[in-house]
């Protein structure tokens, strides 16, 4: 074991001084209790520049400049009360597992593993396309689903809420919360790894945890966590990114040979409104919604789309099978929705599904809109619920059936 930790100090005395100042009580030299004298924040800084230097005795003006093989072995010691059942340790993420939950309780689990846990990584219900996307790409399998967590040794990654966790977990070993959330509700009177930061991502905090572990996460784990962070911050646009996100980001995606980190995040955001393996009659169906109004029926199904190009190549396909969609469902009109909304793009191209869908649409948009032969084409986009139905409504509203 001590061998190991000398061995991951060397690979992570670049990182772990820098990145996790401040996570942790004993990874930090940014402002010992002792400095009080003038020259000390020199002092520090020659410490921490050479971490392993020295004979041993410490002056009292760096008593907590510590090497990271210490602080290593100081970190890992707080897994020494935790209490076991018999069985596996499972790591599991919420109930409608996204990427950050599935990615973390995988690289969590891992992590685990190389500190000698017979740890495994659980998901709760159905992965969404992104992660299942995520998961292709880095090589590894949707971890099982745990039915009953009763009488397990559970790890909860990204949330803490008996209601959005496993079944039975009121009757569960909890041993471990690494989250991003509030406190939760889940309580336990065992002693507890507690780990929740307001970070951006629960797959940073994971990331933390291996340095402050002194084990570095192999290509493909770091290949999950960066993904995960990319995800959760959306690409650091959401406003509870920190530099912990960014840092670990940057580390993480050389780790993995990730070297364009937009290209990534647009594939995920292509995978999550992705439509592989359907029908162009399940895409339209896969969002429907129908209304009655003015004693008239009509169906809009909305499509997502990553560009323009997607979006008239769908348009078309749309076209083609509304007139028979509209007939199946018994309604008046019928309409594709088709929208690209990610980043600074808004975009909506509106296809009717025949000649008097195509009145309202012109009726209703006509002005404002491009009909490109097939779509009217609105920028920026515009919403079913708070703009296309009271707009279709208006249009029949002063149209009454004759
Ligand atoms: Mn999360």
């Amino acid at each position: 074991m001590s061998n190991d930790s000398s061995r991951s100090h060397k690979l992570f005395a670049a990182v772990a001084a820098f990145a996790v100042a401040g996570a942790t009580f004993f990874g930090g030299c940014s402002t010992p209790p002792a400095s009080t004298s003038s020259d000390s924040s020199s002092t520090q800084l020659a410490s921490m520049d050479s971490p392993a230097t020295g004979d041993g005795a410490q002056s009292s003006t760096d008593l907590y400049t510590i090497d990271d093989d210490l602080r290593v072995r100081i970190n890992r010691s707080e897994l020494d009360n935790l209490t076991l059942v018999d069985g596996p340790v499972y790591v599991t993420g919420h109930a409608v597992p996204d990427a950050d939950t599935v990615c973390s309780a995988i690289a969590y689990a891992d992590l685990l593993s190389k500190l000698g846990y017979d740890a495994r990584p659980v998901v709760l219900g159905d992965i969404n396309k992104e992660t299942s996307f995520i998961l292709n790409e880095a090589g590894v399998s949707v971890p099982e689903k745990l039915e009953d967590a009763s009488g397990a040794n559970m790890v909860l990654v990204d949330h803490g809420e008996y209601e959005q966790s496993a079944n039975g977990l009121k009757d569960a070993n909890v041993i471990s919360v690494i989250d991003h959330h509030g406190d939760g509700t889940v309580a336990t009177s065992n002693p507890i790894v507690y780990d929740a930061r307001p970070i951006g991502a629960t797959a940073t905090i994971v990331w933390m945890r291996y340095v402050n572990y002194g084990v570095k996460p192999d290509a493909t784990m770091s290949r999950l966590l960066a993904s995960a962070i990319l995800s959760d911050t959306s690409n650091f646009k959401s406003k509870s990114t920190t530099t912990a996100d960014r840092e670990a980001l940057r580390v993480l995606a050389e780790a993995a040979g990730i070297d364009d980190i937009d290209t990534l995040y647009a594939n995920l955001y292509k995978a999550s409104i992705s439509y592989d393996g359907m029908t162009d009659e399940q895409i339209f169906n896969n969002d429907l919604k129908t209304y009655n109004s003015e004693g008239r029926r009509y169906a809009i199904g909305v499509v997502n789309v990553y560009d323009e190009e997607g979006a008239k190549s769908m348009a078309e396909r749309m076209k083609a099978i509304l007139p028979a969609q509209q007939q199946a469902l018994g309604m008046n009109y019928a309409f594709a929705q088709v929208s690209i909304f990610h980043d600074d793009i808004s975009v909506t191209y509106l296809v009717p599904s025949d000649d008097a869908s195509a009145e309202i649409l012109k009726a209703a948009y006509g002005d404002r809109a491009t009909f490109d032969g097939t779509s009217y084409v609105l920028n920026p986009g515009i919403s079913r619920k708070k703009n296309l139905v009271p707009d279709i409504n208006a249009v029949l509203a002063s149209h009454p059936q004759e």
